[in-house]
Formats: structure tokens, C-alpha cells, sequence
């Protein structure tokens, strides 16, 4: 595949141990790929360690951003510097080691003939690794609820694993975007859906992060909740 047209954007919050061992496990993977990490200001300087990490591996940047927003605000900043640039397949990665490098490829071949390819953990019954009970149900139940509702096709809407054809990124008015937690995987696809583009799932095993800490909250998890009715209305009033 063509070098410069596979981008991983890989948002960072105190992520330093990790983001060191996930980039040469990338690398890897997919040599041709190039990584983009966006980093808002972590404490504990994951943002110099990616600098360090440029000096010796090639193709990799940084994103700076001066405070905390959230995931999707990270992710919409890595998207629009996507789309200024030449890439086709830009992926949503976390830096925890919770989405295995070895997928990659999976997703490559999956996005050929599709427009957004999503890294499943229900496509196949359960496969999660690690997470305690109650938050397996959190995940599980809440997906359910979230297909029932807004009706989106897919068997795991939460999830961070994805590839987007850079089409899907160009129709989307990102600045309109406004879930920044899990829901913002729930509207990012929805959007997608509603513009017609194909989806696809494949099959991935999610693993608990190894180290550092989570950065999920009630305040995350009541955003998905109302982001779920807010689409549903939305369909009503035919937003796209
Ligand atoms: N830039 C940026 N990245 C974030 C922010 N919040 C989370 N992330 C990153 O987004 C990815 C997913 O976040 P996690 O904390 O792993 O959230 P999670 O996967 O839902 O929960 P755990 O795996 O239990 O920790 C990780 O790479 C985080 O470092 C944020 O506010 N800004
Ligand atoms: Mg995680």
C-alpha cells in the first residue's frame, strides 16, 4: 500500500509508559504507517517522550494541545490535521495496549471496499480481557441500547478501534461534533451511517489497559446517555 496514506492518530492523557513500548509495536505492524499522537499536555510528559521517540523512528508526530478536553476533541484536532494531508486510512487507536497492533492489517484489508471499518468486541460473542463484571455489563448493555435507539447497525458503537476512509471524515462537519467520551464513537458512526456510508465490523479481542490509569467517569457515561436520545431526535428531524 501506498507509504503515506495510512495515518494512526493515537490520542495521550498520562500515557508515558505505554505510549514508548505501543509505537515500536506499531511500527512493527504496519511500517509504512505513520502515527500521529495528540497529547493534551499530560503531566507526566508523554508529549516529550513522543518527542524523543520522533528522533529515532520515522514518521512520527505530535500534537500538542494545550488542556484536557477529552477524547473526541483530541481525535477531531488529529482528524482535521488528517485531512490537510494526504492520507486515505486514518485510524482511532488508544495508547493503553487495549487495541493489539496486530489487528492492523485486518482493518487494511476490511477498508478496501468499505468506508469506515470498526474493531468489534461483540461481533463474536464477549471478547473482552480483564475488565471487571460490572463494567463488561456497563459496555454490553449499553451498546444494546444504544443499537435499539438510534438504530445504528453495529454490535459494539463504543468502541476506539477504527478505520475511517477519508471520505467519511471530508462529508462530516466535525465542528459540530459535540460528544467528547464514548458517545463521540457513537456519533462519529452514526453520522456515517446517516451519510450512506458503508460499515463494516470485524472481529477483536480488547484487553484492559496494562498501565496507567482510566479516564472513565459518570460524567462520560451520562454524556452517552443523553447523546443516545439526542440522535434518535435528530433522526426525527433528519440531521445528517
Ligand atoms: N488527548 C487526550 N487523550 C485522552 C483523553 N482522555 C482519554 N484519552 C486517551 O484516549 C484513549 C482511551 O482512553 P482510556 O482512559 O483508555 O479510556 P478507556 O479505554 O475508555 O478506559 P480504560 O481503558 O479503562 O482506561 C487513551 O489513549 C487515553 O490516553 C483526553 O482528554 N485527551
Ligand atoms: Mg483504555
Amino acid at each position: 500500500m501506498d507509504n503515506a496514506r495510512i495515518l494512526i492518530i493515537i490520542p495521550t492523557y498520562n500515557e508515558r509508559e505505554n505510549i514508548v513500548l505501543l509505537v515500536p509495536e506499531i511500527k512493527r505492524a504496519l511500517p509504512e504507517a505513520h502515527l500521529l499522537v495528540v497529547d493534551d499536555s499530560s503531566p507526566d510528559n508523554t508529549a516529550t517522550c513522543v518527542r524523543e521517540l520522533a528522533e529515532t523512528v520515522d514518521n512520527i508526530f505530535l500534537l500538542s494541545r494545550p488542556k484536557k478536553e477529552g477524547l473526541g476533541r483530541a481525535y477531531i484536532s488529529g482528524f482535521k490535521w488528517a485531512i490537510e494531508r494526504s492520507y486515505e486510512f486514518i485510524f482511532e487507536m488508544d495508547a493503553d495496549f487495549s487495541h493489539d497492533p496486530k489487528y492492523l492489517h485486518d482493518f487494511l484489508a476490511a477498508a478496501v471496499d468499505t468506508d469506515l471499518v470498526l474493531g468489534s468486541r461483540y461481533l463474536t460473542g464477549v471478547n473482552v480481557i480483564n475488565w471487571p463484571l460490572y463494567r463488561l455489563l456497563i459496555s454490553y448493555c449499553g451498546n444494546l441500547y444504544a443499537r435499539l435507539v438510534t438504530g445504528l447497525p453495529v454490535r459494539d458503537c463504543t468502541g476506539g478501534f477504527k478505520c475511517f476512509r477519508r471520505k467519511v471524515l471530508e462529508a462530516i462537519d466535525l465542528d459540530r461534533i459535540s460528544a467528547s467520551g464514548y458517545s463521540f464513537q457513537i456519533e462519529m458512526s452514526w453520522l456515517a451511517w446517516k451519510k450512506g456510508f458503508r460499515i463494516r465490523e470485524i472481529p477483536i479481542v480488547f484487553v484492559d489497559r496494562k498501565s496507567g490509569e482510566s479516564k472513565m467517569s459518570t460524567k462520560i457515561f451520562r454524556e452517552g446517555l443523553l447523546l443516545i436520545w439526542r440522535l434518535r431526535l435528530a433522526s426525527l428531524f433528519k440531521r445528517k
